[in-house]
């Protein structure tokens, strides 16, 4: 079972604007220190936060409890001028942990009602022996060769966005999710998700746009290890000249 909790700040749209709009740039500092902030005290439990849309991001939680996430509240409640509102939720997939995450905070009040304020909703919270995550670390072939190097940087992030955009539209057919982490790489929550499956999504995405992809898969109780083993099948592959696609790599307690 995996672990997601949405994080949204609250009233977040009409607070940009009120008294009047805030400058841009301010509103990307907020934003930016807000996700390293939150990053920074869920990574302490073994936890990995993605950005998402920054105004709501989305967080793989195993290990997490009811007081590490009001911890959580409480210390950006005191330091920043907004407040954030959580739900949490554990299923089989992470498409369906996050979709319960969702609506139980959904059900306390929307995202700019005024009056809902640093909710913490819990659907459920994963048992330690049924905990589990499933890491796919996809990371684009030879990136720096063929396009950093070469091409204008917009049009690099551009196929990297598509590239982006190709991998959701399958993964979300097998429950899994997939978010941008940097680079050329892409960090997918994938629990269920088989390895022939994986194998044949990254073989279609080659055929269709023709970007070259592999991926190292972690399997763990927790984000982090489960990231890290993702990390080291990359480096296999890697070292193996990117001739395997997929690479899986279990951590044993
Ligand atoms: N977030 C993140 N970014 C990475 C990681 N590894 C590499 N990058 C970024 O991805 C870029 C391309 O790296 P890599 O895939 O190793 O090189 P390639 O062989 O040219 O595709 C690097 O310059 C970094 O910006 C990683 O583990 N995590
Ligand atoms: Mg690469």
């Amino acid at each position: 079972m995996i672990q997601m909790t949405l994080i949204q700040i609250d009233n977040y749209g009409p607070w940009t604007v009120t008294p009047n709009p805030c400058n841009e740039s301010d509103l990307q500092i907020l934003q930016a220190e807000l996700f390293a902030d939150v990053q920074r005290q869920i990574a302490m439990k073994k936890g990995l936060v993605f950005y998402t849309r920054f105004d709501n991001m989305l967080a793989v939680t195993n290990g997490l409890n009811e007081e590490d996430h009001m911890r959580i509240q409480r210390s950006i409640r005191n330091r920043y001028p907004i407040t954030i509102s959580m739900g949490v939720g554990t299923a089989k997939t992470p498409y369906e942990a996050q979709k319960i995450a969702t609506e139980v905070l959904q059900n306390k009040g929307g995202a700019q009602a005024a009056e809902r304020k640093e909710i913490l909703a819990i659907d459920s919270l994963v048992k330690p022996e049924d905990s589990f995550v499933q890491m796919a670390h996809i990371d684009i072939n030879g990136v720096t060769d063929s396009l950093t190097d070469i091409i204008p940087a917009f049009d690099t992030n551009f196929l990297v966005n598509k590239a982006q955009h190709y991998l959701m539209t399958k993964l979300i057919e097998k429950g899994a999710l997939l978010f941008f982490i940097g680079g050329d790489n892409f960090m997918s929550p994938c629990n269920e998700l088989g390895t022939e499956e994986l194998m044949k999504i990254l073989e279609e995405i080659d055929d269709e746009i023709d970007i070259a992809l592999k991926a190292g898969v972690g399997r763990s109780d927790n984000a982090e290890d489960a990231a890290y083993m993702g990390d080291l099948g990359l480096e296999e592959i890697r070292e193996g000249n990117n001739e395997e696609l997929v690479y899986v790599l279990e951590k044993k307690n």
